[in-house]
């Protein structure tokens, strides 16, 4: 059978981690980082690439997650930008070999950068667009290079701040064109990793494209992609999309899209993603559930996309931060396996739809019926039941009772 760590392939993510400073848009950085000079330079880069492995490698996490800008900078040209990269990354692949630590997903940022400020894949200037491909396809290499098992696409600033301006249609196919290159070019080159993309409804745009699993599953089917993409989910975007986690989960999952977890959690009295290590057993437990009836996941992993507060400026609170997501996980965990082998819940939901398992409700399922048919039914029986209660309740309780 499978294990706690098959199910908690832990992953830190090299942004808020290693190049997180604690600034927000009302100040600048506040953190301590003794092994940063505080530059953006290329030696620094290689010199940091160390210090990450040992922190990760001391936290025992078994993966790790980067953006092409967050590990290597950007040079004056893209040739050089390119050379940067690789330089950057012979160091990560010898750190991946020193710890065993390994890649679970490269991306892009397609966002920082002002010349992606109308967008990157459906930005209106198509050198934008040129831009943003050829990033993607050294990314791409470099991700198959360090061996990376899944390649993300959150879509940075691909969406509108105003429709008046915008030819949404025109931007939709150009989204799904960008896709379909870096589809062929990942066969092209051999990369076999999951392409993920990673759903969030606003921010920095009004309304960004890739809103909910819903709206990115008829978007990739409607593209014919959806045989290459699963879901990157992260529980700040679902609560932005006024969705829980757990819908997002359940969605992903019943449709075959479940593919990694971005963990965090949101505060409900700030409006956008604050990116907070969950520590919520009722919201781990909730999402283990989901993960573990859906089989795993897969390639995927639990990846904190989470940063310290401002006022935890000192090193050693990154790794409080990550042991108590990593704890909660784990308590989560042991809930969801204890709920799934009690089958209490099982009941409930078995006692709620009854009525399908006899008479015309199997019938129905069967395709034995049409509407002439089931209105003859109702006028032979007279009223329908009413149906089960929900028993919310109970519910409640009983799931109180786990924690
Ligand atoms: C934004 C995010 C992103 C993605 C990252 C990789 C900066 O809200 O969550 O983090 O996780 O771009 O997909
Ligand atoms: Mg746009
Ligand atoms: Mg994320
Ligand atoms: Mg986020």
């Amino acid at each position: 059978g499978k294990t706690m760590r098959d199910h908690l392939r832990f992953s830190v993510v090299y942004w808020h981690t290693f190049r997180g400073t604690g600034s927000d848009p009302f100040g600048p950085g506040t953190a301590i980082r003794p092994w940063d000079d505080g530059t953006d330079s290329v030696e620094n880069a290689v010199k940091r690439t160390r210090v990450a492995f040992e922190f990760i490698e001391k936290l025992g996490a078994p993966y790790y997650a980067f953006h092409d800008r967050d590990v290597a900078p950007e040079g004056a040209s893209l040739s050089e930008t390119n050379k940067i990269f690789d330089k950057v990354a012979a160091a990560l692949k010898d750190e991946q070999e020193r710890t065993g630590v390994k890649l679970l997903w490269g991306t892009c940022n397609l966002f920082s950068n002002p010349r992606f400020m109308h967008g990157a894949a459906t930005s209106c200037n198509a050198d934008v667009f040129a831009f943003a491909a050829a990033q993607t396809k050294k990314c791409l290499e470099i991700t198959k290079e360090l061996g990376g098992e899944n390649y993300v696409f959150w879509g940075g600033r691909e969406g509108y701040q105003n429709l008046l301006n915008t030819n949404m249609k025109r931007e939709l196919d150009h989204l799904a064109k960008f896709f379909h290159m870096a589809v062929d070019y990942a066969k092209e080159i051999g990369f076999t990793g999951q392409f993920l993309i990673e759903p969030k409804p606003k921010e920095p745009t009004k309304h960004q494209y890739d809103f909910d699993t819903a709206n990115c599953l008829a978007f990739l089917k409607t593209y014919d992609l959806d045989k290459h993409f699963k879901m990157n989910l992260e529980t700040n975007h679902a609560t932005l999309a006024s969705h829980t986690m757990q819908h997002e989960l359940e969605y992903a999952g019943m449709n075959g899209i479940l593919g990694s977890i971005d963990a965090n959690t949101g505060d409900l009295l700030l409006g956008w993603d604050t990116d907070q290590f969950p520590t919520n057993y009722y919201l781990t437990a909730e999402v283990m559930l989901s993960i573990l009836k859906y089989g795993g996941l897969g390639s995927g992993g639990v990846n904190f996309d989470a940063k310290v507060r401002r006022e935890s400026f000192e090193p050693i609170d990154l790794f409080y931060a990550h042991v108590g997501g990593m704890d909660a996980f784990a308590k989560g965990l042991k809930i969801a396996a204890a709920i799934r082998a009690e089958g209490e819940f099982d009941k409930f939901v078995a006692a709620r739809y009854s009525s399908w398992e006899s008479g015309v409700g199997a019938e129905i399922e069967a395709g034995k019926h049409d509407l002439k048919s089931l209105e003859k039914y109702m006028l032979a029986k007279g009223e329908a039941a009413p149906n089960q209660s929900g028993r919310q309740e109970m519910l409640e309780n009983l799931f109180n009772r786990y924690m």
